[in-house]
């Protein structure tokens, strides 16, 4: 018995289409995932109506004693997740937990040395056009022909540069990042090192990804990707100094007052990431992703780097007739959904691209395995070997449609 539908049937609707959509589609952009009913339903609790600005034992409104114990719930199993000693769970976003963390460590104008955005980094990792790279000094490292980050490029380029504060963690780089070679290269110059987990946290908490900790002074991540829980954002650290700026520079820094009942669901998504099951489902995400890298390798595409370590792959078609626009499309009208990306390389614009990146956190989270990511990845490969075939891509969708049908994840579009 849905209220809502009776309340607002429009608003209803459209999230029972967007429930057929998730459904019948296979959902494979590398930054989405399933997060768990139990999550969603603590993201509707009563806890969206309370005012908590501060932090635990020290608000600014009276009536936070439950509030209180949620949020510090929630730090407590991020600091067990992960391994550190202090979290900050307020971030509405990766992109706002960023913007703490600079804030919290540096002075307008200060120099920032990040991935490139059109390497694999993030927009928040010094790019112009964000706030990052406003109101810092950005300077960027990339990748080398093998689609690889370079540690002794980075190194010379460190030195040149001498930032206050490195960057590393990306948005499309399907290699292990190595936190102990930026640590050497940060200590070497001086700076900060801070790694952006967003994408592999889930893969971190499961230690199937090394960990940023003991070597990074400061880590920020989002909690709806690889980890599934409500979308959000965390910083985390060892350091109480930093750990004081942080809180500081989040509140009353750049927010205000915090999303409780978003808190209370990353304190159920994070019990959820504690279980022993949750590094089965970090295994599976990676040989998934390894089995859709085999198998288009097989295929013949151009898999940057060779492949991956990770819960995503890039496609170049740098030496392809066509873009990862043109893919991106092609792949949608097959029921695939992906993202149009840049690769090592590029000659496109942003807008265009030469590749695509696929994820396989989501689809994993359905319970699909190797098994199915073979078939996909095959489906995949016939649609771009085909790519103006129309009438093969709504056969595939069709397809694709029956096989998600067997993985069914949610009954009802709300809990
Ligand atoms: N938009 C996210 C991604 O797709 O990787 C990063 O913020």
């Amino acid at each position: 018995m849905s209220i809502l539908k009776n309340v607002d049937p429009l608003i209803y609707e459209l999230t029972q289409n967007e429930l057929e959509r998730q459904t019948n589609h296979l959902e494979m952009i590398a930054s989405e995932n399933f997060t768990y009913p139990a999550v969603m339903e603590a993201m509707g609790s009563v806890f969206t109506n309370k005012y908590a600005e501060g932090y635990p034992n020290k608000r600014y409104y009276g009536g936070c004693e439950f509030a209180d114990k949620v949020e510090q719930l929630a730090i407590d199993r991020a600091c067990e997740l992960f391994g550190c000693n202090y979290a900050n769970v307020q971030p509405n976003s990766g992109s706002q937990a960023n913007q703490g963390v600079y804030q919290a460590l540096l002075k307008p104008f200060d120099k920032i040395l990040g991935m490139d955005l059109s390497q694999g980094g993030h927009l928040t990792h010094g790019s112009k056009v964000s706030s990052s790279g406003k109101t810092y000094s950005s300077f960027f490292y990339g990748v080398d022909e093998n689609g690889r980050i370079d540690y002794e490029k980075v190194m010379e380029i460190a030195k040149i540069v001498k930032p206050k504060l490195i960057v590393c963690g990306a948005s499309a780089y399907p290699r292990e990042i190595n936190f102990e070679k930026f640590r050497v290269i940060a200590d070497e110059v001086g700076a900060y090192l801070f790694a952006d987990i967003a994408h592999i946290a889930g893969l971190v908490a499961a230690d199937e990804h090394p960990s940023p900790f003991p070597h990074c002074h400061i880590v920020s991540s989002t909690t709806h990707k690889t980890l599934r829980g409500p979308r959000g954002g965390l910083i985390m650290t060892n350091d109480e100094d930093i750990a004081k700026k942080v809180n500081s520079a989040i509140f009353p820094g750049i927010q205000g007052g915090p999303l409780v009942h978003v808190i209370a669901a990353k304190a159920v998504g994070f019990a959820e990431n504690l279980k022993p099951e949750w590094k089965e489902y970090a295994k599976d995400v990676k040989a998934n992703t390894k089995k859709l890298s085999d198998v288009l390798l097989k295929r013949g595409y151009d898999v940057v780097s060779g492949g991956t370590d990770n819960h995503l792959i890039l496609v170049s078609f740098l030496d392809k007739t066509f873009s990862g626009k043109e893919a991106d499309i092609a792949l949608g009208n097959a029921g695939i959904t992906v993202n149009k990306n840049t690769v090592p390389g590029e000659t496109r614009s942003p807008f265009v691209t030469s590749g695509v990146r696929i994820g396989a956190a989501a689809l994993t989270a359905r319970g699909m395995k190797t098994e199915q990511f073979e078939i996909i990845a095959n489906k995949i490969a016939d649609v771009l070997d085909d790519i103006e075939n129309v009438d093969l891509q709504a056969k595939i969708k069709q397809e694709m449609k029956e096989l998600a049908s067997n993985f069914i994840i949610y009954d009802r579009p709300t809990y």
